[in-house]
């Protein structure tokens, strides 16, 4: 992936980047991000970036100007670039998405807003995908911008550890994960169970996928909806949904 972060707070972004997986990847070369300060783009002894809301109201709106030129001089070295603004009247985003923007070939623009927005008409000629993480509000799109490019990365081969990959994680299948325990086996009397130290893999497997169903029935009912709507659940899941859910219907 490459990428470009537009924000008021570049160390706030910079800082996380660094950090883990996404750091060591970056240093790999696999993903490209570079964070870019709309500081820099501003005017004036001041450079202000934020003015006052036309027709009143709390809070300040960021300035179309230093937009229009940090996003143009990004488009020029990168003409193909999606622009993706975070924000609370974004498409919501989810599992689906973030392996659909690790897919883009396209760069990618991350434009952070503050305050109580972006001018309205930045938004209208450079936004090309508004996006949110969630129905709430944040002091500015930089932590939505880290949440989306965290978890878009992960599907980006070579991101993950070699015997990882995200095809592995909740969600991939649709359903919640399945518990995981470690040694030792018996902790203060709580034991493992005894499936998961029999070297069974059938067993095994079947103990996870009934677990999984299990979480998804009890903790998030209406993605077995989903699922069952789109054919994604198979005679054996049905039966143990049935198990489950302690009906023969
Ligand atoms: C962005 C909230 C994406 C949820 C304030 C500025 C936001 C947000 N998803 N709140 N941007």
């Amino acid at each position: 992936m490459k990428i470009k972060v537009i924000t008021l707070f570049p160390a706030m972004v910079e800082t996380v980047l660094e950090e883990s997986l996404l750091g060591k990847a970056r240093a790999k070369g696999i993903l490209s991000i570079d964070v870019v300060n709309l500081r820099d783009f501003t005017e004036g002894r001041h450079q202000v970036a934020d003015d006052y809301p036309y027709g009143g109201g709390a809070g300040m709106v960021l300035k179309p100007e230093p937009i229009f030129r940090t996003v143009e001089s990004l488009k020029k070295e990168l003409p193909d670039a999606r622009v993706i603004y975070l924000s609370p009247q974004g498409e919501r985003f989810d599992h689906e998405m973030a392996q659909s923007l690790a897919a883009d070939t396209r760069p990618q623009i991350f434009l952070c807003g503050r305050y109580e927005g972006i001018d309205e008409r930045a938004r209208v000629a450079l936004v090309d995908r508004e996006i949110s993480i969630g129905d709430y509000v944040l002091n500015g799109g930089e932590l939505a911008a880290l949440v989306v490019i965290e978890a878009a990365a992960r599907f980006v081969p070579g991101v993950l550890g070699d015997d990882r990959s995200a095809d592995q994680d909740s969600f991939s299948d649709g359903l919640l994960d399945y518990p995981h325990f470690t040694r030792p086996p018996d902790f203060e009397g709580m034991k493992v169970p005894e499936v998961l130290l029999s070297g069974n893999h059938e067993n095994i497997r079947v103990w996870r996928r009934k677990e999984a169903l299990r979480a998804t029935w009890l903790k998030r009912p209406e993605l077995l909806t989903r699922m069952e709507q789109e054919g994604r659940l198979s005679a054996e899941d049905m039966r143990f949904l049935r198990e489950i859910s302690g009906t023969d219907a």
